[in-house]
């Protein structure tokens, strides 16, 4: 199988030579080829010039055994476009200029001409499936909702996203309304994407952990599933991936979703048990790949044993990390891990 069916055969869950893999942020700071172009060009800059996006996605498919790529974009685009005025600082994470806390910073949100703001993040996936040209599968992205709206309350990053959690229970109805208007860009960027060639669009909802279950029903579903369900009307899967979002499995079979991608305290075991019929991504802990490459073959190799032992093995099973890269991370690491991986080919 080449790697783009492969990639394909394992989002229809049909039987595959072994598991693709590909790993989340596998474009990032822990590459020295990225970190030499960031010192050329700004982040905003290397998202919006297609010949830089592309060269940086390139990167670690040229590196390493990996079965697909991902768009080299942010997130926080869509943040950005709706008036959020977003900067990275260096070595920091993301600034928002524009928090949003009240009704009258919502009514600021400018959703006309959204996609036209938006157009470098299409172009740059199609620009990037052009030069694949069919070689690797390819994944378009957005965040999720909930996600998007507590980096939009709190005005950057957070450990606990205070005044994002504290607005759900405050004003429940401004937090609904944000995140329909989120969810709307949502389905229109990431419907662009498909169409510019992704084979498959994954929401990040990285902060939904945060919540209780109950929480994640009342305020996350209805907003998650009015994107989800616009966007598989495509035809293309959709993957969500939660940090931290063990408590929730069982409210995922709720969520429209073709796949669930895990995070590293979620065992494919457990998940399988809860979800047995989606896709399932994920989970080795990008810790790992600081434990040495032993360390790496081990775990990688045993994660495969548990795929093939499932009910139903390893179909529909993606190998991936548990969450992003970090940026120190070992290249011989990621190495080793999609070695391990390839390796099962017969
Ligand atoms: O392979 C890739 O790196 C693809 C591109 C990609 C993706 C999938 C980037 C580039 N960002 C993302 C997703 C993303 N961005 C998520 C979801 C995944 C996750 O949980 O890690 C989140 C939460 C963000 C927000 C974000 N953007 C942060 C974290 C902020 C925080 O402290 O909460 C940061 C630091 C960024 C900037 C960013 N985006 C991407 C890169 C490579 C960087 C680093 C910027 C730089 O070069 O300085």
């Amino acid at each position: 199988m080449d790697r783009r069916q492969r990639f394909l055969a394992a989002l229809a869950r049909q039987p595959v030579d072994r598991p693709p893999v590909w790993l989340m942020r596998q474009a990032g700071r822990y590459l020295s080829g990225y970190r030499a172009v960031r010192a050329e060009h700004g982040f905003w800059e290397v998202c919006r010039t297609p010949e830089l996006s592309t060269r940086v996605a390139l990167e670690p498919l040229q590196r390493f055994a990996l079965d697909a790529a991902i768009v080299f974009s942010d997130i926080l685009v869509v943040p950005e476009a709706l008036g959020a005025g977003v900067s990275f600082e260096k070595g920091e994470g993301p600034l928002f200029t524009n928090v949003l806390r009240s009704r009258a910073d919502l009514a600021k949100w400018n959703t006309t001409g959204l996609m036209e703001r938006l157009a470098y993040v299409p172009n740059a996936v199609k620009h990037l499936s052009q030069t694949l040209d069919g070689s690797h599968g390819l994944l378009g992205f957005t965040g999720a909702p909930f996600t998007l709206f507590a980096y939009s309350v709190e005005g950057g990053g957070s450990d606990d996203f205070r005044h994002a959690r504290a607005m759900l229970a405050s004003e429940p109805g401004l937090a609904r309304d944000a995140m329909n208007v989120l969810a709307d860009a949502i389905v229109e960027l990431g419907l662009a994407e498909l169409a510019a060639g992704a084979d498959a669009v994954q929401l990040f909802d990285t902060w939904g952990g945060l919540l209780t279950k109950d929480e994640y029903r009342a305020h996350v579903v209805p907003p998650l599933n009015r994107a989800a369900s616009k966007l598989r009307a495509s035809g293309k899967p959709v993957i969500l991936f939660i940090k931290g979002g063990m408590h929730l499995l069982e409210v995922l079979e709720e969520v429209e979703v073709d796949g669930v991608s895990l995070d590293w305290r979620t065992s494919f075991t457990e998940a399988r048990a809860a979800l047995p019929h989606h896709l399932l991504q994920g989970q080795l802990d990008p810790v790992l790949l600081f434990a040495g490459e032993e360390a790496v073959r081990q775990r990688t190799r045993a994660l495969l044993d548990e795929l093939d032992a499932l009910p139903g093995g390893n179909r529909g099973c993606i190998v991936n990390l548990g969450h992003g890269i970090l940026p120190q991370t070992p290249e011989r690491s990621v190495a080793a891990l999609c070695e391990e991986v390839a390796a099962r080919a017969p």
